[in-house]
């Protein structure tokens, strides 16, 4: 018997600076509907999802705070964690976390898992951060991740459920191969992830219109070379003057493309992804055990010696 995960992709166009978060629930809710009147048992849902993609804008303090969750699911959010039980779905979401740990108040890009009876099932916090920690007023728009999140500290981890092993990442996170090899040394076998991703890279404006391609190139790849599915889920379309990449897609462990999107706004994917087919690249090709020659790899995990980057 297949170990067969009904998996959507659900891609969301556009949250506006001013747009409630109860908006934003009501539409995640209208796409756990259709993902569930398709069938699926698990929803994918984009990084920061609550809310308009915030480092784009130099804000401080109390206007900074307002983007980020302190409870989850707190009084907003809570309708839709009923809701994916009442249908039985599990679900990943990305938002914007603010904890105190270790005696202080700490803000990070964050990921959840949460299982079909409403269980949390695991929690990532993005590693890999981009763009930049002081404003710097040449660019169109800023991307001040750096400046509103710390370094996940959790690590990369894979998580039980839906009959398998599920390892999260976070956007960028996507573009680094030891995100993906990580977790398949942990035995991932779906990796899910979200993205905000704009089209305009300030610091190589001659790579936009490699986006898309870019975007589909890393997570084939990471998928092929660990064997496991790639969920990968567009917050998408021109979010406050600022246009995001859609091109939201489920990847086969083949590096095959089984599903994508075709619009630039809400929209759902849904695939059967039979996790038993892992196999035909972990027992073969990418067995780890067999082929991996870890003693020549070391220089991968040391801190990046002196580099032009
Ligand atoms: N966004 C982008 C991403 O990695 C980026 C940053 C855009 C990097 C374009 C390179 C090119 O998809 C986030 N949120 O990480």
């Amino acid at each position: 018997m297949s170990r067969i995960v009904m998996t959507a992709a659900a891609q969301m166009g556009p949250i506006a600076r001013t747009e409630p978060r109860t908006a934003v629930v009501e539409r995640l809710m209208a796409l756990l509907h259709q993902a569930a009147a398709r069938g699926a048992e698990l929803v994918v849902f984009p990084e920061l999802a609550l809310t308009t993609f915030f480092p784009r804008w130099h804000l401080e303090d109390a206007n900074l705070e307002t983007f980020f969750e302190t409870e989850m699911p707190g009084p907003e959010t809570r309708p839709l964690f009923n809701a994916a039980k009442r249908l039985g779905l599990g679900f990943c979401l990305g938002y914007a976390e603010r904890v105190a740990e270790a005696g202080r108040t700490r803000h990070f890009n964050t990921a959840i898992l949460v299982g079909p009876d409403g269980s949390l099932l695991g929690k990532y916090r993005k590693i890999h951060l981009p763009g930049h920690a002081e404003p710097e007023p040449w660019r169109p728009f800023q991307h001040l991740e750096k400046r509103y999140f710390e370094v996940g500290n959790l690590g990369f981890n894979v998580f039980d459920g839906f009959g398998g092993k599920v390892g999260l990442c976070i956007c960028n996170d996507r573009r680094w191969p030891e995100t993906y090899r990580v977790l398949g040394l942990k035995g991932a076998e779906m990796i899910l992830l979200g993205y905000n991703t704009p089209m305009h890279y300030p610091l190589a404006p001659e790579h936009d219109h490699l986006q898309g391609f870019h975007n589909h190139l890393c997570m084939q790849a990471g998928a092929y070379q660990n064997g496991a599915w790639v969920v990968g889920v567009a917050k998408a379309g021109k979010e406050e003057g600022c246009d995001l990449l859609g091109q939201s897609c489920i990847i086969a462990p083949t590096g095959e493309i089984v599903a994508q999107a075709s619009t630039l706004g809400d929209e759902v994917l849904v695939h059967a992804c039979n996790l038993d087919r892992c196999q035909e690249i972990r027992a073969n090709i990418f067995n780890f055990t067999l082929h991996r020659q870890p003693q020549h790899y070391g220089v991968i995990a040391e801190a990046s010696r002196g580099s032009a980057a």
